[in-house]
């Protein structure tokens, strides 16, 4: 149907933007079989790394000590008491469980933390996932999956049942980050390989990753990668990609994912929460993506500072899609910001957002606060093409939004959207 005034158009496309179910391109939740990997329920969720550094901010009268000294529901009361009984919850992750619990149909006027905590020892997480996906409306969730890790290691070599909701993502971090000590964890799991990356090292490198796609079925390699990455680069990590990462990717037909820009550990007292950002060189992406044109790489960039010729580097090379607004950038100001820019030099050849969560809940925040913002630019955008003259018509819209919140990535994937 053709749209016909300015508010049909506005309706039209917030109600689509609402309705229509997201393919979550990188999160850190897990399916159930995963056991106690899968974190939900309020007291995750207030102890979200991104509250524990805001609560030290208030809070000068308690040591990091002291603080990891206390069990989670101690640590939640701290929280809570701090960030939403003393002050009120405006920041962004404070204001995202204010959405969550009213999502789940909490008194918010009661403030009554034991209430909640009642609700959360009645439900199964079987039934607690069907719930949060339906109300969050996310059709697909991406693991991030780490075979350095033993605990996680463990339940894939179980096999487990797999949950068609929830995908792989191979994660590499250790292997490009922290080769001096993750070339022996490598050779407990039976692989020969030196530090030094001599004799048959990259070969039994590609080795590991080609077992690990085999049983993982990984929509794409992920790695998050410091602020000062070069490529390239004289050192362990650019041989490692270019002669493993690279070579692999290809053959598998999967995408590399970078995430560029973090600086881990700048205060190593709050441990997750410790992790900071910094300005990237997009050269070192414009060189990488254009030497392997016919490798797929997927990349998002943690500093505000990048965010433009990060996607003027994608108008260059079709190799290369851009993907959300991670961690520091998942705030509204930001998220308009980005998506307006993005919108307008690449349209909707961009993935807009993705929600990274840790706590299963947060898809609830997550997706509600970042459909809201990337409605409003599409309204504007539309809204632009309709006093131009344009017609717009609904079905067309609908299959834009569609593919913002899901398609184009699978499309880039080259593979059918499973949950179609
Ligand atoms: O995937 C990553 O490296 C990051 O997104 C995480 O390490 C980070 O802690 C996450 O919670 C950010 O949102
Ligand atoms: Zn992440």
């Amino acid at each position: 149907m053709t749209i016909a005034t300015k508010e049909q158009l506005t309706a039209f496309v917030t109600e689509t933007v609402h309705a229509t179910p997201v393919t979550d391109i990188h999160t850190h939740l897990f399916a159930e079989s995963f056991g106690d990997l899968l974190l939900w329920g309020v007291d995750e969720l207030l102890t979200y790394h991104y509250l524990i550094a805001e609560t030290f901010r208030f809070r000068p009268d308690i040591s990091y000590d002291a603080f990891w000294q206390l069990s989670k529901q101690e640590q939640a009361d701290l929280i809570w008491q701090t960030l939403f009984i003393d002050h009120s919850p405006y920041s962004e992750s404070c204001r995202g469980v204010v959405t969550v619990l009213n999502r789940l149909g909490f008194d918010l006027a009661k403030r009554d933390l034991e209430e909640y905590r009642a609700y959360f020892r009645s439900v199964s997480a079987s039934d607690y996932i069907d719930r949060i996906l339906k109300l969050a409306n996310v059709k697909t969730v991406v693991m991030t999956n780490d075979p350095f890790d033993a605990y996680e290691r463990g339940k894939w070599e179980t096999g487990a049942p797999q949950d068609p909701r929830f995908l792989a993502a191979l994660r590499i971090d250790p292997l490009l980050n922290l080769w001096d000590s993750s070339w022996s964890k490598l050779k407990e799991q039976g692989y020969e390989v030196d530090a030094d990356l001599s004799g048959g090292t990259l070969a039994e490198v590609r080795r590991f990753l080609k077992d690990w796609i085999a049983r993982m079925n990984p929509l794409y390699m992920a790695v998050s990668l410091p602020n000062d990455f070069a490529y390239p680069e004289d050192s362990a990590r650019v041989r490692i990609i270019d002669e493993c990462i690279v070579p692999v990717a290809r053959e598998a037909g999967i995408p590399f994912a970078m995430m560029i820009g973090v600086k881990r550990k700048v205060n190593p007292f709050l441990k997750d929460a410790g992790d900071s950002l910094g300005k990237s060189d997009i050269g070192a992406v414009e060189r990488i993506v254009s030497k392997y044109q016919d490798v797929k790489f997927l990349v998002t960039m943690l500093s505000r500072e990048n965010q433009h010729e990060l996607a003027v580097t994608a108008r260059k090379n079709r190799n290369l899609l851009v993907f959300g607004c991670w961690w520091f950038l998942n705030n509204p100001s930001l998220i308009e910001e980005i998506t307006r820019m993005r919108l307008e030099l690449l349209g909707g050849s961009v993935i807009p957002q993705h929600s990274d969560c840790r706590i299963l809940d947060q898809l609830l925040y997550k997706w509600d606060h970042s459909r809201a913002i990337i409605g409003k630019v599409l309204c504007d955008k539309y809204g632009d093409l309709f006093d131009a003259g344009w017609r717009l018509e609904e079905e067309e819209i609908r299959r834009d939004i569609e593919d913002l919140l899901g398609g184009v990535f699978w499309k880039f994937l080259g593979k059918p959207d499973p949950a179609a």
